[in-house]
């Protein structure tokens, strides 16, 4: 398996923010630790996107944290990003993987269980899945159940991470399912302090998995 760590999986969010303003927040969240970032543009151009993805790349680099591409295997490939996160309807996991190889990560979104079997026997990386709680990000999605999740985890061959509306007050529903790891957007990219943000959630997620044990 390749060597990457989803504990604490940071999605950017762009809107409404200056570009200095938004990479600030992107190092201050790696600075608070997160192990893996997932750059996340819905309405830039290829062009913008591309521009984006390179600056937010050197800033990664910098960390060691490996970049993830949302939804553009292209982009991913024109920046050598460490990989690419892919949904539903996006490119399919083997097409993506022939245009990145086998060193690069390839992520998937999966709601149902027989999603999560289809990922893994296509060679998905790692598992996004959620929403757990509902969201105020913008994405069309609907809410997964922690049973739902659990049963996914039963039968991934992959890393598995939780996503959608989660926040440090409210990841104890995730007690005892085994995931490997939480992905956050507002909690971090909208708090006053994304390092301490970015830090705290990162603790209060390690701490909850040791109780389970
Ligand atoms: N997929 C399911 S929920 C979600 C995505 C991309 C957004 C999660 O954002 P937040 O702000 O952590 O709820
Ligand atoms: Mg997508």
């Amino acid at each position: 398996m390749k060597n990457f760590d989803t504990t604490m999986y940071f999605i950017t969010d762009s809107t409404g923010m200056t570009e200095d303003e938004f990479l600030f927040r992107v190092e201050a969240a790696l600075k608070g630790g997160v192990t893996l970032i997932q750059l996340r543009e819905k309405k830039k151009t290829t062009r913008e996107y591309i521009a984006i993805a390179e600056k937010v790349h050197s800033i990664t680099k910098k960390y060691g944290i490996p970049l993830i591409i949302d939804d553009r295997t292209d982009v991913a490939f024109a920046i050598n990003a460490e990989g690419v996160h892919l949904g539903q309807s996006d490119m399919p996991i083997a097409f993506a993987r022939k245009l990145l190889g086998d060193d690069k990560i390839i992520g998937a979104t999966t709601k149902t269980v027989s999603q999560a079997i289809e990922a893994c026997a296509n060679g998905a990386d790692y598992l996004g899945v959620g929403a757990i709680y509902p969201t105020t990000t913008k994405v069309k999605t609907v809410l997964t159940s922690v049973k739902t999740l659990s049963d996914i985890v039963a039968v991934s061959s992959v890393k598995v991470n939780a996503i959608g509306g989660l926040n440090k007050n409210n990841i104890d529903i995730l007690k005892g399912t085994d995931i490997d790891g939480i992905c956050a957007v507002s909690a971090i990219m909208k708090a006053n302090d994304p390092e301490i943000a970015a830090r705290d959630l990162k603790e209060t997620f390690i701490k909850l998995k040791g109780e389970k044990a």
